[in-house]
Formats: structure tokens, C-alpha cells, sequence
């Protein structure tokens, strides 16, 4: 077990689209979880990734294509990852927020929320406060998931707050928050609902927020 999931760290790290898929079903294969898998292996790659950025060993074309290699493994792992026959326990509104391109993590967190049975709207990547506002003015949405990793683009979680209050919708959806520079206490800074620190807690936190 050890093996292998250093075989996808590696991996993972050195950008290895063709090898990371076949690792991580070999991974499967031979029965480890897949929650293991994406912990142990595939996230803690990106974070070694992150690490070695700040130190000046890597730069942005590495970074990408580890990025490339991780999400061509979480292809492999998403039907892993999502439960069957879970029936709908609400509607999601998702994004990163206006400025930041980074979608990992929060494409992460989608799959998780559709495998605990959420329906998701994902609007991709540097959305505009008026888009989740779009969505939560039709009634598509009971809540808003808005993800940011880096702390330039942090300030237009709040900016897409207070667009939805403007919109006089705010009381209408739950507003979550994350990503890699998000804590708790600026959640509580920006009247969000709720912050969570990864994509398995975004969930209980999704629930909970639904009054579940
Ligand atoms: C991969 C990567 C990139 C890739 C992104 C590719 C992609 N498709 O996402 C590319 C190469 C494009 C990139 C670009 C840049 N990056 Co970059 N990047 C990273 C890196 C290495 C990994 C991020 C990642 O995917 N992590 C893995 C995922 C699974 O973790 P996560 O995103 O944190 O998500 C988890 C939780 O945070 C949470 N979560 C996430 N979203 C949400 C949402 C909700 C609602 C909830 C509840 C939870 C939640 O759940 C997730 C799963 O557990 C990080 C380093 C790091 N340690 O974060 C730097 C990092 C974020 N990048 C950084 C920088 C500086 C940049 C650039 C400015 C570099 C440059 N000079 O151009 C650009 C900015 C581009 C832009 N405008 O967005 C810095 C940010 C520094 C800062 N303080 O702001 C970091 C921290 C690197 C570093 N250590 O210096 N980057």
C-alpha cells in the first residue's frame, strides 16, 4: 500500500499525466480508499507542490502540470468517491471566485457534495459576484460554495456577499466558504454561513447548513 501511494505522490509532483490514472486504479484495484488515496497520495503531492513553489524550486509550469496529472487521477477516483442511489439534499451554487483560476479544491468539493446527493450548479473558475447572484435570484440554489486560494482574491468572497445582499437575496441561500487561505474567523469577518477546511467537512457543513 505504502508503495503505490508514493508511486502516485511522485507522480503526482513530477506531472505525470499518463502514469497518475493507471496508478490510482491500480490503487483501487488493490482495495485501498479511495478517500486514502486522494489524501495520502494526491493531495499531499499538491501541498509538497505548493511548498517547493514558495522555495523557488518549482514555478507556474510545474504547478500546472502537477495540477494537470492530479486531475486527470481524481477522473479515475470520482465515481469512487460519490455514493449511489443518495437522493438530492439540496441545490448548490459553486465557484471560484472572481480573479483566481485555481479549481482543484473546489472541483473536489463538488464531487463530494454530488456524492452525498447535493445537485450542483459548478460555474467554474474568476466568476463575478453577479453570477452566484444570477443563480440565487432564479431560486436555483439553497446554497452558495465559493472557493479561493489565493489571498488576493479572498476580498471578492466578501464582494459576492455583499452583491447578494444588494440583490436583496442574501437571506435566500446559505453562503460556504474555503480553500487553502480561508479560516474560520475571516468567514465570520464576511457574514459567511460556514467555512470548512476540506471537501469531506464542506459536506457535513452543506448538511448541517441545510438543517440536516
Ligand atoms: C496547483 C496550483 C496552481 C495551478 C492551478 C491549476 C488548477 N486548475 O487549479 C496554477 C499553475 C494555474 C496556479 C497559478 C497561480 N498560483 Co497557485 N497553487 C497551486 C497549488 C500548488 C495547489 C492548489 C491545489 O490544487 N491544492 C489541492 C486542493 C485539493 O486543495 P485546496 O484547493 O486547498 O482545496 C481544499 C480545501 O481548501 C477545501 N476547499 C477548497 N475550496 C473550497 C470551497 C468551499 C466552499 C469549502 C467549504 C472548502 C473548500 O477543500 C479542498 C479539498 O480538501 C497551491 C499551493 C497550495 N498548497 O495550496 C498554489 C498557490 C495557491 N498558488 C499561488 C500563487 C502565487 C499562484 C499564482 C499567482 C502564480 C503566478 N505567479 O502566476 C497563479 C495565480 C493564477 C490565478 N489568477 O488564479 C500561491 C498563493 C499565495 C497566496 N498567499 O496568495 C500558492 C499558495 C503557492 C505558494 N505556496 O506560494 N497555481
Amino acid at each position: 500500500m505504502e508503495t503505490i501511494l508514493n508511486e502516485i505522490y511522485e507522480n503526482v509532483m513530477n506531472g505525470d499525466q499518463n502514469a497518475v490514472p493507471a496508478k490510482v486504479q491500480a490503487a483501487l484495484t488493490a482495495g485501498i480508499p479511495p478517500a486514502t488515496i486522494l489524501n495520502e497520495g494526491m493531495i499531499a503531492a499538491m501541498n509538497q507542490v505548493g511548498k517547493l513553489f514558495e522555495e523557488g524550486e518549482y514555478f507556474v509550469p510545474e504547478m500546472l502540470i502537477a495540477a494537470r496529472a492530479m486531475q486527470a487521477g481524481l477522473a479515475v477516483l470520482k465515481p469512487h468517491l460519490a455514493l449511489a442511489d443518495v437522493k438530492a439534499a439540496g441545490r448548490v451554487v459553486a465557484g471560484t471566485v472572481k480573479g483566481d483560476l485555481h479549481d482543484i479544491g473546489k472541483n473536489l468539493v463538488c464531487m463530494l457534495l454530488e456524492g452525498a446527493g447535493f445537485e450542483v450548479i459548478d460555474l467554474g473558475t474568476d466568476v463575478a459576484p453577479e453570477r452566484f447572484v444570477d443563480v440565487v435570484k432564479e431560486g436555483k440554489a439553497d446554497l452558495v460554495a465559493l472557493s479561493a486560494l489565493l489571498t488576493t482574491t479572498m476580498p471578492n468572497m466578501k464582494n459576492t456577499i455583499d452583491a447578494l445582499t444588494t440583490a436583496g437575496v442574501r437571506d435566500q441561500a446559505r453562503v460556504m466558504i474555503g480553500g487553502a487561505p480561508i479560516t474560520q474567523t475571516y468567514a465570520d469577518q464576511i457574514g459567511a454561513d460556514g467555512y470548512a477546511p476540506d471537501a469531506s467537512r464542506a459536506v457535513a457543513l452543506a448538511k448541517s447548513l441545510m438543517g440536516g
